[in-house]
């Protein structure tokens, strides 16, 4: 096979910074004022890859500070002054692409291909987006003003990712930034914050404190907020919500999913299985509107399992920087145990496990692509978010049915129908309540498209128009004309 990416680049960052970092506050890196640092590892290897700074009270209020300094210049420069600045960050990513690639991908575990093809380009794409919503900020959004200084906390599944998910809109908007990247992942957003200083974004513009749910906590109840933008669990975004409940915040959730993969009779079952593979086991699973639950119509289900089965027989799973690989290492210890003991009670719930055969790296935190079939819709597999490589299969027999079992969740974040009948997947897809629903393709992202859940899967969206409105608060004008004078 190809020979695994180099890490070099990588490499020579950690060891310019002494593999020690602290915040990135006012256009350079801080100490954390505590002192205190936590240790992130390698995920493939289990070894220590960085310390990264435990952000306190002291730290949080830094930043806040900072990007409360900054945001009145940067809302007065302008949409097209704001849109050069996207533009620049776009091309700074797009120029070190593959250093983001494989930092991303040994910070993460996740596939260097996915990193390389779909982490880093996505990313600068959503920029380049919103580069153009800010150049047309003033005459699309005549009506609307910043909100002001948002906090904006984002997981570890798609750390490079979210974060342009998140600063994009709120930057083009004229909004300033403080974000707290994931514990486990806090690197590429550090690496960001540094280049987007030398690609000449203004200081105190976007601030990286970083530490574990701690920080995130101090964040979100700091009164310098005039937003919080979440993306990760479900239980945190519910307590965000009660901590901002008696403020003036405004508050966008990204949460959980547990989201139908319905596959029909008539469906183009090879085209499914592919499906299958692209919407459970992308990123080791770990993705909020992974296809986490196949629903399969009777006629087709024993024929689907087996060549799903055979599909499963040929993936691969390894290290992370290998160009070959089909899965990476899941991003955590905890994680991992997390997986293993919800397919333990799956299995003591009734179903039957299927595993992927492949040998596993005998170091690291690495899990075989795995089916559960049979799954009963009470059991718990079918209920919990398992947030990795597993799928759980039910079967149906009617579109009613389908339907049925599809909203059977209190999620709501995407849907994928499998039918060569347009008439049925038409009838099928407004029935469904998710945010997104995909017609015989899953996992597809645009920045042109908001993105985001109902029910207890959260409220918002993250691109489009919709997107932008997210980060701007509405303004009435109105009043007289000046007299003339006599
Ligand atoms: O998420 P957390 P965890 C789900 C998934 C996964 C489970 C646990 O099911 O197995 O959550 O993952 C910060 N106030 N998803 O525990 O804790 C935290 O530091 C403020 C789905 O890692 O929600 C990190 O930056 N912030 C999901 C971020 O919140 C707090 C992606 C997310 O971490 C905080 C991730 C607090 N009290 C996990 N506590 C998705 N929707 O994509 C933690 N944080």
């Amino acid at each position: 096979g190809p020979a695994p990416e180099a890490d070099g680049e990588a490499r020579a960052w950690l060891k310019r910074h002494d593999a020690t970092f602290g915040h990135y506050i006012g256009g350079k890196f801080v100490a954390p004022q505590s002192g205190k640092h936590l240790t992130t590892i390698e995920p493939a290897t289990g070894k220590t890859l960085a310390k990264i700074a435990q952000g306190a009270s002291a730290d949080v209020e830094a930043a806040v500070g900072a990007a409360r300094s900054a945001q009145p210049l940067w809302a007065k420069l302008g949409g097209h002054g704001r849109a050069r600045h996207l533009y620049a960050l776009a091309r700074m990513l797009q120029r070190h692409a593959r250093l983001f690639a494989v930092l991303e991908a040994i910070d993460n575990g996740k596939p260097i291909r996915e990193t390389r093809d779909l982490d880093v380009p996505l990313a600068a794409r959503h920029f380049l987006y919103h580069a153009g919503w800010a150049q047309l900020q003033e005459r699309e959004f005549a009506d609307q003003v910043p909100i002001g200084v948002i906090g904006q906390i984002i997981p570890w599944n798609f750390s490079l990712l979210m974060l342009a998910w998140k600063i994009a809109p709120a930057l083009a908007a004229g909004n300033t930034v403080v974000l707290k990247p994931a514990e486990f992942t806090s690197l590429t957003a550090l690496l960001f914050a540094e280049l987007a200083a030398e690609a000449g974004l203004p200081p105190c513009v976007l601030n990286v404190v970083t530490g574990d749910g701690a920080t995130g906590a101090l964040l979100v109840e700091n009164p310098g907020i005039d937003k919080i933008a979440f993306t990760g669990s479900t239980e945190v975004g519910r307590l965000i919500r009660q901590s901002t409940a008696g403020t003036a915040k405004s508050l966008t959730l990204e949460l959980g999913g547990k989201s139908p993969f319905i596959v029909f009779d008539d469906a183009d079952i090879d085209g499914a299985v592919e499906g299958v593979v692209d919407a459970i086991w992308f990123n080791q699973g770990q993705v909020c509107c992974a296809g986490s639950r196949l629903l399969l119509q009777e006629g087709i289900a024993e024929t689907f399992r087996r060549r799903l089965i055979r599909r499963m027989e040929t993936l691969r799973v390894g290290p992370p920087l290998d160009k070959s690989i089909d899965m990476g290492a899941v991003v955590a210890p905890v994680q991992l145990e997390r997986i293993k003991s919800l397919v333990e009670t799956g299995v003591k719930e009734g179903a039957e496990k299927y595993q992927a055969p492949g040998a596993l790296p005998a170091e690291g935190c690495f899990y075989p692509p795995t089916l559960l079939w049979n799954v009963h819709p009470a059991s718990t597999v079918a209920i919990e978010e398992i947030f990795g490589p597993v799928l759980v299969a039910m079967t149906f027999r009617t579109p009613d049915e389908a339907v049925m079992l599809a909203n059977n969740t209190r999620y709501g974040l995407a849907a994928s129908v499998w039918s060569e009948t347009i008439g049925l997947a038409l009838d099928i897809a407004p029935k469904l309540l998710a945010g997104v629903v995909w017609i015989n393709a899953t996992n597809l992202f645009d920045a042109s498209v908001g993105f985001g859940g109902y029910r207890e899967s959260g409220f918002g969206r993250e691109g489009g128009r919709e997107g932008m409105y997210e980060y701007l608060k509405p303004k009435a004008w109105s009043g007289r004309k000046a007299r003339a004078k006599a």
